[in-house]
């Protein structure tokens, strides 16, 4: 996305002092503050128990891609800022009492630079997360179809003075969203694939298939193929959620490490539990909020749905 001037003014006092005061904040704001409200509510009546956050944690997300290294040294250890708690909900559900939990986890990834005006990456933000034990991605992704269903209706219901201002045309009905798989639209529309085709959707849609971190579970009846999924937003907004069934049995997890890279030393208790004690079969994913209300209030640079800015690779003052 272009470079706009109230973005390149937040590093400037002028400019900071703007976007926290500026109207627009405070719609997001109140979205924003929908959303939770909402997402907590639909959790509770869904019976997930709710997990507090860690920040800071001795094995945390990979991802797929390079980030800026957040760890620091503490009592013996080496403790890094959490970038999503992807392994802790999984954990989480070694409790036999535990169905299904759910995070609001403030996550920090401190992305390059090369990723400041995406419009849709922030080094710091906050994902809903959540875990089921014996379920599948189809159940997930039917579970996410009716909450981001619940919050629509909650925004509408409750914020309409909001909606007008940016979405007169009122939300997308969820109901049942279209599914597609990566191999497919790279077939057809070429590399840059994902965003063309949340340019062209009417609705947000489902994208089947991404190779990525090693706890995404690779499809035993195809190899090389992963059982995970992301949520398209429709109209350029691209990702807003991602998930998968998790890789839980220790040899497949090895292999996918080597496939991926990974240091296996800083995950040894994560797979000494793996070995010994064997992990739960779970499925889930998590959701930005910054995202979902980016996409709710039309706002093109995520940038300015936060009062703060968190802009990839840049400074701020607050
Ligand atoms: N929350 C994602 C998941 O459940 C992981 C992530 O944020 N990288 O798969």
């Amino acid at each position: 996305m272009q470079r706009d001037l109230i973005a390149d003014a937040a590093v400037t006092l002028e400019g900071t002092l703007a976007q926290l005061q500026g109207p627009q904040t405070v719609d997001v704001l109140k979205v924003q503050q929908a959303i939770i409200r909402a997402a907590h509510d639909f959790m509770f009546k869904k019976g997930l128990v709710q997990l507090m956050p860690l920040m800071l944690s001795p094995i945390t997300d990979p991802l797929n891609h390079g980030v800026v290294d957040a760890a620091i040294s503490y009592a013996g250890s080496r403790w890094s800022l959490t970038k999503s708690m992807i392994f802790h909900k999984q954990l989480t559900l070694l409790n036999p009492e535990l169905e299904a939990i759910y995070i609001v986890s403030p996550n920090v990834r401190l992305e390059f630079a090369d990723r400041a005006y995406t419009g849709r990456h922030m080094f710091e933000f906050t994902q809903i997360d959540f875990e089921f034990r014996n379920k599948d991605g189809a159940f997930v992704r039917s579970f996410m179809e009716e909450l981001v269903q619940f919050i629509f209706s909650k925004v509408e219901e409750e914020l309409p003075e909001v909606l007008a201002k940016y979405r007169p045309d009122f939300l997308p009905e969820i109901g049942q969203l279209e599914v597609f798989r990566t191999e497919e639209l790279e077939a057809q529309y070429g590399a840059d694939y994902e965003h063309i085709k949340s340019k062209e959707a009417e609705r947000p849609f489902w994208l089947l298939n991404h190779k990525r971190e090693f706890y995404d579970k690779e499809d035993p009846a195809a190899p090389g193929t992963y059982l995970n999924y992301d949520l398209i937003w429709n109209e350029g907004f691209g990702e807003g959620l991602s998930g998968g069934e998790r890789e839980n049995e220790y040899h497949q997890i090895l292999k996918r490490m080597d496939e991926t890279g990974s240091d296996k030393e800083a995950f040894r208790h994560y797979l000494e539990v793996a070995k010994e004690q064997g992990l739960p079969y779970t499925a889930g994913a998590g959701f930005g909020v910054e995202r979902m209300a980016r996409y709710i209030c039309r706002i093109p640079d995520i940038n300015n749905v936060t009062p703060f800015s968190r802009r990839p690779g840049m400074p701020a003052l607050f």
